[in-house]
């Protein structure tokens, strides 16, 4: 299950996993691709009312990804939110594409603090970092 906020690329994410055209179309409910990743759209995390649906929503994931953009000069991940799913949580940067190194390292640090208990970083548009990630996970 991917989480993170509006435009953080957890859509292109999973365009880029299922060998789709990378699309624009923003997220407006829980949607389930090719039958392995939920996606969500970004207000679950960014207001606090939505928060709940995510967690009910984790209980059919296996592992939750916390997608960070990295060119995002802040999160929306508070500290140990993995404490909050009773799930293993993997951090995901995204746009390494478009993003500094500095951008890069604090991305990182970002969801270090979230929780993630460890990182991969990516671009769907370069494909950089996506296969290491689709190995780990155990699709290749
Ligand atoms: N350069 C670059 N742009 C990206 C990348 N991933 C996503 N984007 C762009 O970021 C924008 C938002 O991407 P989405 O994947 O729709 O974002 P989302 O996290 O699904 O957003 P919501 O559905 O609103 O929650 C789009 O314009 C994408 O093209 C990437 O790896 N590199
Ligand atoms: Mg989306």
């Amino acid at each position: 299950m991917l989480v993170g906020r509006s435009a953080a690329g957890k859509t292109t994410l999973c365009q880029r996993i299922s060998h789709q055209d990378l699309v624009y179309h923003k997220t407006q409910t829980v949607q389930v691709v090719n039958q392995t990743m939920i996606d969500t759209p970004g207000e679950y995390l960014q207001r606090m009312y939505f928060r709940g649906a995510l967690m009910v929503t984790s209980v059919e994931a296996d592992v939750i990804l916390f997608v960070q953009d990295a060119t995002e000069e802040t999160t929306w991940f508070p500290p140990s939110y993995n404490t909050q799913f009773n799930k293993p949580a993997l951090g995901i940067v995204t746009k390494a594409d478009i993003a500094s190194s500095e951008q890069i390292e604090n991305a990182k640090k970002f969801l270090t603090a979230a929780g993630a208990s460890r990182i991969f970083v990516t671009s769907s548009v370069s494909g950089e970092g996506v296969d290491e990630l689709l190995e780990f996970l155990g699709y290749l």
